[in-house]
């Protein structure tokens, strides 16, 4: 599985900088099409559900390349897992800046985040794999940093049970994560998505990534069986403590803060350069981005917690609390 790469433990380099080159498409992901024209299908959200998850139907051929095809290192290989719309681009930023600052100060003028949207720095697994470029990832020297919303259960076992690479997944309060995927596919394909239609799907476990309740069970029980491969960060605790959030990912990573770096503010540069403000007012973070289909501004819309109020009248928060509270009663996690 090791290939040459490996030898040179560098940083994590933007995925857009990478050279492709030796780069070879994979055009089997085509053969995938009758199998997903028989999974279950939403058409109002353009979803499938496969292996228990509802999952983007234009997502499905990747998951089932990288089921197939993806090719661990050894080590350093890092995944970042998140259902969607719960901070996936901040950790991008976070774990990005984190691993690869002693290449690149965060402080310094010309960080790669100042110039390329976090998605443009990690990867999108599904979307790689789907379009049949899985082998770009063979490019990047390791560490490598890349990230996926595939749930556990679903996750080739080269990823789930492989000692040498580690998984940061971060969740957020359900109706937080459940508002914003709505602005999303309101402003990325459905303007006339009704937000009561979409709660009631979402109680059902129909929305991206639903049910949203295995989804973060599934990371959570395997963070608790093996906590030095899988580490559980919650968007909440990250809004109330960035700081020692980013020294806990850091220390994860295997590359903690020194008492010098310390000192020089190396953990504050990391967070003010992928805090919400700095991100979202980047000229890069209003363009177009190579990684999608649609412009980077997206991603970046109020940065905070307790949105779902303004949407949710407070019975309808109460019920999918308590949904919620059921489906992870007795695993010792809780939104409450
Ligand atoms: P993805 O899973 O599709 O990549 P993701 O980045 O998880 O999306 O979700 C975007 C959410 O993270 C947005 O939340 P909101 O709709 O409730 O505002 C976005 O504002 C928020 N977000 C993006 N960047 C940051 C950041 N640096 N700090 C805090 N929140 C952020």
């Amino acid at each position: 599985m090791a290939n040459a790469k490996e030898a040179v433990a560098v940083s994590p380099v933007p995925f857009a900088d990478a050279g492709d080159a030796d780069a070879v498409q994979d055009h089997r992901v085509k053969e995938y099409a009758g199998a997903i024209s028989a999974l279950p299908s939403n058409p109002k959200l353009r979803l499938r559900c496969y292996q228990g998850t509802w999952v983007r139907e234009r997502w499905v051929p990747g998951i089932m390349a990288i089921q197939r095809s993806f090719t661990p290192r050894r080590s350093g290989d890092v995944v970042l897992a998140s259902p969607p719309k719960c901070g996936t681009t901040w950790l991008k930023a976070l774990a990005f800046a984190t691993m690869a600052r002693d290449a690149y100060p965060p402080a310094h003028p010309d960080h790669p985040l100042l110039r390329l949207n976090p998605h443009d720095c990690v990867p999108f697994m599904e979307d790689l794999f789907a379009a049949g470029w899985g082998s770009k990832l063979e490019a990047l020297p390791s560490p490598r940093l890349m990230n996926t919303h595939i749930q556990y259960s679903a996750l080739p076992a080269c990823i789930s049970t492989n000692p040498g690479l580690k998984i940061v997944y971060i969740c957020r309060d359900p109706k937080d994560m459940l508002v914003s995927m709505w602005h999303f596919i309101r402003k990325t394909s459905q303007p006339d998505l009704s937000f009561s239609d979409f709660f009631e799907g979402a109680c059902d476990g129909v929305c991206v990534s639903g049910p949203i309740w295995d989804h973060v069970l599934g990371y959570w029980n395997a963070s608790k069986a093996s906590p030095e491969t899988v580490l559980f960060l919650r968007y909440e605790e990250m809004l109330r403590d960035p700081v020692a959030n980013a020294r806990k990912l850091a220390r994860f990573l295997g590359h903690p803060f020194s008492a010098a770096e310390e000192d020089s503010g190396a953990v504050t540069n990391v967070v003010k350069l992928c805090s919400f403000e700095k991100l979202k007012n980047l000229d890069v973070n209003r363009a177009a981005l190579s990684s999608f289909p649609f412009r980077s501004d997206v991603f970046f819309r109020r940065g905070e917690a307790g949105d779902w109020a303004n949407h949710m009248t407070p019975e309808m928060a109460r019920r999918l609390d308590a949904i919620v509270q059921e489906k992870l009663r007795g695993s010792g996690l809780s939104f409450a």
